[in-house]
């Protein structure tokens, strides 16, 4: 029972909330980062930083410099042009560049250098064991889970050498190929020695499974994961259904982890801009209730990217206790909807969800998304509590350092059989 004077004051909520969102620890659920030993597939340091897809999009927008041109330019001419576009002759008002101003900041760089050479040389100081973490510690971020794709020659290399991988950045075993173009996933698999064709039989699906079975040997992946394109549907007459049905669910069982859809995109409307040419649709989520109808031994992770599925992806989840919401994934990853987002899984799920994840592909990243993602988290929480104190509940300090910590990493932890984090803090 609470008592009465260990009550948060009204007066006081917001910088309550503010200190213990701040001080919990996170653990980043979805993120395309690498470990140091990963060489080059690690991306740091500042023209990593400024060449995010999401920057070169608004690039486009505010220069006359055309893809082509853009493309023909080295990785830092790129990031000059960015910098002078975005962030000299214009304000950083969007989210991708606030948050790059985030981390010169919190770095203690001036962001309104006329170009990158302080920055430049900032990095050149540093070594990206160094850099990793120092980034994680001003981050606050404990793990996370990293994107692992086989059919990717790069990462494969990486790990067929044995690349050592702390445990702190986890690993998820990524099916796009598979269930999104399974004849070129086919010849990839038959070329590493499986028996698979394109005609799909029972056979082809154990095949399939093994093939599965040595890369989760060799990651030990939290998760399966898939991005899936706005018109998936299931059931369906495409291979992506019988593959679900005879390979990942019999997969999750086996091996008892999650399946993670993430669901709404459409790919390359502008393949001009390459990696920044995706855009996103509305999807159907009777999909994902039909798959947690027929599994209820498996447990779902699902983030949506059109703001308008968000509403029913938190009913589906009141439905289903096996489906677990997470984040608010890529172009809905700003404060006003992250914001939305927040509050309506709240008064919708209360403290069960995974309200967000960062998605980063540089380090430096971690810095602004989690700074700008706490700021909008607090925020919502504050008015839940707020709403609560004012009908006369008498909330302890402790409680929302409990329900802090289950949305930053018990969720999580708990979903995909991680053991419990000690807790240090917010016991307080
Ligand atoms: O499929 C994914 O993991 C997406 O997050 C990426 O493809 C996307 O480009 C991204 O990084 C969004 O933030
Ligand atoms: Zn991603």
């Amino acid at each position: 029972m609470i008592q009465v004077d260990e009550a948060v004051a009204a007066a006081e909520l917001q910088r309550v909330v503010e200190e213990v969102v701040s001080q919990t620890p996170v653990f980043d659920v979805h993120t395309h980062l690498y470990p140091p030993a990963f060489g080059k597939l690690c991306l740091w340091g500042i023209d990593e930083l400024v060449n995010y897809h999401y920057l070169i999009a608004e690039f486009f927008r505010s220069s006359s410099v055309t893809p082509e041109e853009f493309w023909a330019q080295s990785k830092s001419g790129q990031a000059d042009l960015i910098w002078d576009a975005l962030f000299v002759k214009n304000s950083p008002l969007s989210e991708a560049a606030a948050g790059v101003v985030t981390v010169l900041i919190k770095l203690g760089l001036d962001p309104c250098q006329p170009n990158l050479k302080q920055a430049r040389e900032y990095f050149a100081s540093l070594t990206v064991e160094q850099y990793t973490e120092r980034v994680l510690e001003i981050a606050n971020i404990s793990d996370v889970v990293m994107t692992n794709d086989p059919f990717n020659p790069a990462e494969k290399a990486a790990w067929e050498g044995h690349s050592d991988c702390p445990e702190r950045f986890h690993r998820a075993l990524r099916m796009d190929p598979i269930l999104n173009d399974w004849e070129a996933a086919h010849a990839a698999i038959s070329a590493e020695g499986f028996h698979t064709h394109l005609q799909l039989s029972p056979q082809i699906s154990d095949e399939v499974r093994r093939f599965l079975d040595k890369w989760i040997a060799r990651l030990r992946p939290v998760y399966l994961a898939v991005s899936l394109p706005y018109t998936f549907k299931y059931p369906d007459d495409t291979p992506r259904t019988r593959l679900i049905q005879e390979v990942v669910i019999p997969t999750c069982r086996e091996h008892r982890i999650p399946f993670a859809m993430m669901i709404g995109v459409s790919r390359q409307v502008n393949p001009a801009l390459h990696e920044a040419g995706d855009s996103l649709g509305f999807a159907d989520l009777g999909s994902v209730e039909r798959l947690c109808a027929e599994n209820p031994g498996v447990r779902f992770l699902v983030t949506v990217l059109s703001r308008e599925n968000q509403h029913a992806l938190c009913v589906a989840a009141r439905k289903f206790s096996n489906l677990m919401p997470f984040g608010c994934w890529w172009f809905l990853n700003n404060p006003s909807i992250v914001e939305e987002i927040t509050a309506e899984r709240l008064e919708l799920l209360g403290a069960t969800v995974i309200p967000q994840h960062s998605d980063a592909r540089i380090l430096d990243q971690l810095i602004y998304k989690w700074a700008h993602a706490r700021r909008a988290i607090s925020r919502v929480l504050a008015a839940s509590y707020s709403r609560l104190i004012a009908d006369g509940y008498p909330l302890a300090r402790k409680q929302i350092g409990r329900d802090v910590a289950r949305m930053f990493s018990g969720n999580f932890r708990q979903w995909v059989g991680l053991p419990a984090a000690k807790s240090k803090l917010n016991s307080a």
